[in-house]
C-alpha cells in the first residue's frame, strides 16, 4: 500500500513499476505499471483523470449506450453484409448492391459492422476465450510476457503509461504481437496459456488475411469499378522481383513485402470513476484496414456528423475501420474514422483488434493515380508508412509540447505523452 504524493489517494497493492518520476520538487511514489490493480479503488488516481475539455462527454459507457440505444433519431453505425462475395452463387446485382454499400458506409462513416465474412462463429468463440483465459491470469504471470516500449520491444502485455511528468494515462492493460505473415510472427512471445491461445489466435489471423484481401477487392471496386478490385492490395504491396535464393529465402522475401497484421487484445478494468477516465483515447489508425471483435460490453466510439456515436453489439459481426492508409490511397474518398474507447463501472471490456498495414518502408503510400484530377488534386504527399507513422508521432509529440507550454504558462492543461505501438497512433 502507498498513497499518491499528487493527490495523497491511497492506492492498491499490485506490480510496481521502479521508476518514481519527479513533478515539481516532489518524488512521486510510483503506480502500480498495470490498470487492472487498480480497478478496485473507490477514486482514480491523478494520472488518469483526463483534461476538463476532453472530460466533457465522458461518461459510463452503459449509460451512454443506453442514452443513444432510446434515441431513435442517433445516427447508427452501418451494418453491411458482404456474402455476396463469399459464395459463387450470388448474382451481379447483388454484388454491385454490395459494392456500393461498402462504399458508401467507408466514405460517410469509415466504419461498419461487417456480416457475412465467412469467419466461422466458432473460431471468434475461440478467440476471444483464449484472450479472456489470458487476462484472468493472475499479473504476476502475464508479466512473463511483458513487452518494454523504451527499448524498442513493442511486442507482449503492456499499458498505456505516460512518460512525460503531467501526462495522463489510459484506463486499459494490453497484448500485442504481429500474427501475420506467419512466417514473421513470433510464437515464443505468444501466451503458451491458454492452450488454445495460439492455434486459435494463428487460425483467426489466417482467416482475417483473406477478409482483408475481399474487403480490398471490394473497397478498390467502389474506387474504381467492377474490372479493378486488385488496385488497392497491390498499391498496399510491393511484390518481389527477386528470384535468387532457395525456396526458403523466396518465402521469406514474400513474407517481408506482405501486408502485416498486428493483433492486439485490449483489456479495459471495471473503472470507479468512469467520467474522469479514457480507455483509449480518440485517434485514427495509421492502418490500411482494423477489424475489431469485443466481449458485448460497450465502449467503442466513433465520430460522425461532428458527434460521439456508441457502437452497438451486433452479434456474429466483426467492426472494420477505415485506417490512415486507405484514405491516403482513396484521396480521401474513404474516411480514416476517428474514434475512442470508453470505460464503465460494472464490467470488463475485451477486445480484440487486427491492424492491417502497408510493409513499413517498401510501399509508397500515394492516391491511386485514377482518383487524381485536375479538379481533384493528390490530397496527400507520397510517403512510406513508416514515414507516416514518424510524422504523426512528431505532431503529437508538438501538440504535447505545445499543452504542456501552455500548461506551465498557467493555462492548467493537461497532457499525455507515450509512443503506443505503432498501429494505434494516437
Ligand atoms: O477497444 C476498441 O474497441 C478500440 C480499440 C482501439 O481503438 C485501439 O486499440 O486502437
Amino acid at each position: 500500500m502507498y498513497k499518491c504524493g499528487r493527490c495523497g489517494r491511497a492506492a492498491v497493492t499490485g506490480q510496481v513499476v521502479p521508476d518514481g518520476r519527479t513533478v515539481g520538487l516532489a518524488r512521486v511514489p510510483v503506480l502500480p505499471a498495470r490498470v487492472e490493480a487498480l480497478s478496485g479503488l473507490s477514486a482514480i488516481p491523478l494520472e488518469y483523470v483526463r483534461p476538463a475539455d476532453e472530460r466533457a462527454g465522458l461518461g459510463d459507457a452503459f449509460h451512454l449506450a443506453r442514452t443513444h440505444a432510446n434515441d431513435h433519431t442517433a445516427p447508427r453505425i452501418p451494418v453491411v453484409d458482404i456474402s455476396p462475395f463469399l459464395g459463387a452463387t450470388s448474382s451481379q446485382q447483388q454484388r454491385d448492391a454490395c459494392v456500393e454499400a461498402v462504399r458508401a458506409a467507408a466514405a460517410d462513416w469509415g466504419v461498419m459492422h461487417i456480416a457475412g465474412h465467412g469467419i466461422p462463429a466458432e473460431l471468434m468463440d475461440r478467440l476471444r476465450a483464449a484472450g479472456a483465459a489470458f487476462f484472468a491470469l493472475p499479473i504476476q504471470d502475464k508479466e512473463a510476457y511483458a513487452n518494454d516500449p523504451a527499448a524498442g520491444r513493442l511486442q507482449g502485455y503492456g499499458s498505456r503509461l505516460a512518460t512525460n511528468a503531467s501526462g495522463q494515462r489510459e484506463w486499459e492493460d494490453y497484448l500485442f504481437h504481429l500474427v501475420q505473415p506467419d512466417g514473421l510472427a513470433d510464437h515464443a512471445l505468444w501466451p503458451a496459456h491458454p492452450p488454445d491461445y495460439v492455434p486459435a489466435t494463428h487460425d483467426f489471423g489466417r482467416r482475417t488475411r483473406e477478409l482483408t484481401s475481399t474487403l480490398l477487392a471490394i473497397l478498390s471496386m467502389g474506387l474504381l469499378g467492377p474490372d479493378r478490385g486488385d488496385a488497392l492490395e497491390k498499391a498496399l504491396i510491393t511484390h518481389s522481383q527477386a528470384e535468387a535464393g532457395d525456396e526458403h529465402e523466396q518465402k521469406q522475401q514474400q513474407d517481408d513485402l506482405d501486408l502485416l497484421l498486428q493483433f492486439k487484445i485490449n483489456y479495459y478494468p471495471r473503472c470507479p470513476q468512469p467520467e474522469l477516465a479514457i480507455g483509449v483515447e480518440a485517434h485514427t489508425d495509421v492502418s490500411a484496414l482494423s477489424f475489431i471483435l469485443h466481449n458485448g460490453v460497450p465502449g467503442l466510439q466513433v465520430l460522425h456528423g461532428g458527434r460521439w456515436v456508441t457502437a452497438r453489439d451486433e452479434p456474429g459481426t466483426i467492426i472494420v475501420h477505415v485506417g490512415d492508409a486507405l484514405e491516403i490511397l482513396s484521396n480521401g474518398r474513404y474516411t480514416s474514422v476517428l474514434h475512442r474507447g470508453l470505460v464503465n463501472r460494472d464490467a470488463v471490456r475485451i477486445s480484440w483488434v487486427v491492424f492491417a498495414e502497408p510493409p513499413p518502408d517498401t510501399v509508397v503510400l500515394r492516391p491511386l493515380p485514377e482518383l487524381v484530377m485536375a479538379d481533384q488534386p493528390a490530397r496527400f504527399t507520397p510517403r512510406t508508412f513508416k514515414q507516416h507513422l514518424d510524422s504523426k508521432l512528431f505532431k503529437k509529440k508538438q501538440q504535447e509540447q505545445q499543452k504542456a507550454k501552455e500548461e506551465e504558462d498557467g493555462n492548467g492543461v493537461h497532457h499525455h505523452d507515450e509512443p503506443p505501438p505503432q498501429t494505434q497512433t494516437h
